[in-house]
């Protein structure tokens, strides 16, 4: 059952805000980053990739393990949660989107606008000119974690491509988080779908919308739930949970 205050909340909403964290994308095969024995830095080493001083050590490791991730993405299929996110957006006068997932599953789910907190896969750019162009994947097919790759050079100053992804220690885009901010400072629901909410300063998006009087619902295997009286649980698979919302 969907608590009543929740469903309530889902009917009046003015102004939504779906967060999601890499769980909405477990269900199309794509690891989360913390779940246990499956996550990403239960497997790899994140200070060894996901840093700029990782890339500036040993650019091949980097980019070839970041390749083999959009390679994965790429073989992936939206799954019922991200086509429920789309869905909602038809159902509510306003909706934003915002994301700290790096994959393009929502928008391949037909979510416009999706606001992309720590950059994507499929967007590279140069470590020296900020240029960003296309890259053609390399490889069909790769061995778990992927193998040395040199980046390509950039033809416009000569320096090598990084992932555009954000690592530890850097800046979030500027633009993307002031409108995440201001969506959460200004919603009335806010739905936080599949993540652990340890990665700051996305995590502050939840207690924003909370603190500004927003209903708050976490969709997740393991729902961490503060302050009840305004804040619920739907507790299960993002994929099975999402649709319910839509009956
Ligand atoms: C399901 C499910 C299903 C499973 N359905 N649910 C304050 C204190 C301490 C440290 C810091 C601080 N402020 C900043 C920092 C440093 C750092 C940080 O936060 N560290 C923490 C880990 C402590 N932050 C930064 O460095 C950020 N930059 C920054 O702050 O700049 C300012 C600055 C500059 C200079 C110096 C210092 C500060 C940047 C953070 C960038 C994070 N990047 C990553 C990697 C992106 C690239 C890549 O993909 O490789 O982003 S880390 C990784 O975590 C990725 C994710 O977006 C992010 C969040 O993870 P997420 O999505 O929540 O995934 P999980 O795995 O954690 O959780 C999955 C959840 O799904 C679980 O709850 C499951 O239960 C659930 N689930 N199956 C629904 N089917
Ligand atoms: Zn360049």
């Amino acid at each position: 059952m969907i608590p009543m205050p929740l469903v309530e909340a889902l009917r009046n909403a003015q102004h939504a805000v779906i967060f999601t964290g890499a769980g909405v994308s477990a269900e199309s095969g794509i690891s989360t980053f913390r779940d246990s024995l499956t996550g990403l830095w239960e497997r790899f080493d994140a200070t060894s990739l996901a840093t700029p001083e990782a890339y500036q050590a040993d650019p091949a490791l980097v980019w070839g393990w970041y390749e083999w991730r959009r390679m994965k993405v790429l073989q992936a299929q939206p799954n019922p949660a991200h086509r429920a996110i789309a869905a909602l957006a038809r159902r509510v006068p306003r909706l934003t989107l915002i994301t700290q997932n790096v994959d393009d599953l929502h928008e391949r789910a037909g979510s416009t606008e999706v606001i992309h907190l720590h950059g994507s896969l499929h967007q590279p750019r140069c470590f020296t000119c900020g240029a960003q162009p296309d890259v053609p994947l390399a490889m069909p097919d790769e061995p778990e974690g992927g193998r040395r790759l040199s980046p390509p050079g950039c033809a416009r100053c000569g320096g090598q491509l990084r992932p555009g992804v954000v690592w530890f220690g850097e800046s979030l885009p500027g633009d993307a988080l002031e409108a995440a901010f201001q969506a959460a400072q200004q919603c009335d629901l806010l739905l936080s779908v599949g993540t652990s909410g340890v990665v700051y300063p996305a995590a502050e998006v939840p207690g924003i919308a909370w603190r500004a009087g927003a209903v708050v619902v976490h969709v997740n295997p393991q729902p961490h739930v503060e302050h009840p009286e305004r804040e619920f649980a739907l507790t299960g698979a993002a994929g099975e949970q999402l649709p319910r919302l839509l009956e």
